[in-house]
Formats: structure tokens, C-alpha cells, sequence
């Protein structure tokens, strides 16, 4: 008995160890949002940002003339250590979002898959709302896109998404901020040009320096 419960007790630790805490719900208000193109009907236009305007009944809709890979995108304009993305579908029956995937990370090219992939999205049935867990472990990004790899269209109607701020890429001001602690993000802020920056990583790397995060 006393060895059932220590495998038990083993057990609930390891599931335990693993459950991932969904951090913080990040605001999204003023954050940039993209798409391939734009549905339209004869009354509006559903426009990438309807996906991030607080109203879970309004969404965005893609509109792929030519039947390429279509993809939604938001831009969060710094770095964030993203846990979970909740999502919410529509509830047009003809609208299959669930072979999507979820890509996060720095670059913005190649339409976002040469970022990491979160997690496919199974099991998102028309007209329900579910929060996906990035396999593994929480992915560092400022990019955050929803691609598909067929022909369907990407409909989203609110996104929200849950993580912590890491640093900010703001390259527009006479300084450039930036707080890398990773080839990856060094790698995707090489675009500030900004020498100093590859020295004090370089130093960072080799243990010489400290980061004030
Ligand atoms: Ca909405």
C-alpha cells in the first residue's frame, strides 16, 4: 500500500510539476493586427482588428480569392513570454478553424510559420471559445499568427492572450531599449543595427554582464 501511494503522491507532483500557469491576460488595446485580405459583405468589413476589439460576436474574417494559405496576425510590439491564447470561433458551421496552427515568435516573414509552433487548434468547434497551451513550455514572441495550411478561411472572432512582458523592441526612439536574453531574440533585434547592442550581448553571454529585467 505504502508504495501505491508514494507512486500516487509521485504522480500528482509530476502533473502537478507540468500544469502550466496561464500568467497574466495581456491588454491588446492598440496592438497591431494583420491579415491576408479582408471579407466583405454589403454591410462592413472584417477587418483583422475586429479579432482584438473586446466583443466576442465580432470577428474577422479572411477572404482568400485565390485559395492560398490564409493567416491572421497581431504584432505586440515587444517581447512577451507567451503561456496561453484563449480563442473564440464563430458559429458559421462552413468555417473550420481546427487544423490551424499557431505560430509565436520574432520574425514577421514567411507568413509567421518560421516561428515556433504553439499548438494546432483541435478541437476548436464552430460557436465555442477555447484556450490553447503551447506544447511543452511557454514560446517567447512579439509575433503571434494563426495560419492555416489549406484553403479555409481564418475566422477569429476575440483573442486574447495570456503571458509576461519581457522586453520592448521600440527601434523608433533615439535609444534602443532592448532587454535580449536569448540568441533568438538577439537574432530577431539585429534590425536596430545598433553595435553596441552585439557587444553588451556578447559580454551578457560570456557571463560578464547582468540585465536590470
Ligand atoms: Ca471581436
Amino acid at each position: 500500500v505504502g508504495r501505491t501511494t508514494l507512486l500516487l503522491l509521485l504522480l500528482l507532483f509530476k502533473q502537478h510539476a507540468y500544469a502550466l500557469h496561464c500568467d497574466s491576460i495581456l491588454t491588446l488595446t492598440g496592438k497591431e493586427t494583420f491579415q491576408t485580405s479582408d471579407y466583405s459583405d454589403h454591410t462592413r468589413n472584417y477587418s483583422s482588428d475586429r479579432a482584438i476589439d473586446g466583443n466576442t460576436k465580432s470577428c474577422s474574417h479572411t477572404c482568400s480569392e485565390s485559395k492560398a494559405n490564409d493567416w491572421w496576425r497581431i504584432d505586440l510590439l515587444g517581447l512577451y513570454e507567451i503561456s496561453c491564447i484563449s480563442l473564440y470561433n464563430t458559429d458559421q458551421k462552413n468555417i473550420k478553424m481546427s487544423s490551424a496552427e499557431i505560430y509565436i515568435g520574432n520574425s514577421s516573414e514567411k507568413t509567421g510559420t518560421a516561428n515556433k509552433r504553439c499548438t494546432t487548434l483541435h478541437g476548436f468547434n464552430p460557436g465555442t471559445n477555447k484556450t490553447f497551451i503551447c506544447d511543452g513550455k511557454p514560446i517567447l514572441g512579439r509575433y503571434v499568427t494563426v495560419y492555416q495550411h489549406n484553403s479555409d478561411f481564418v475566422v477569429l472572432c476575440e483573442v486574447q492572450i495570456y503571458g509576461t512582458k519581457k522586453g520592448t523592441t521600440d527601434c523608433n526612439r533615439n535609444s534602443c531599449f532592448i532587454l535580449a536574453y536569448s540568441k533568438t531574440e538577439f537574432l530577431a533585434l539585429t534590425s536596430c543595427n545598433i553595435l553596441i547592442l552585439n557587444v553588451f550581448f556578447l559580454l551578457y553571454t560570456l557571463g560578464l554582464v547582468c540585465l536590470p529585467i
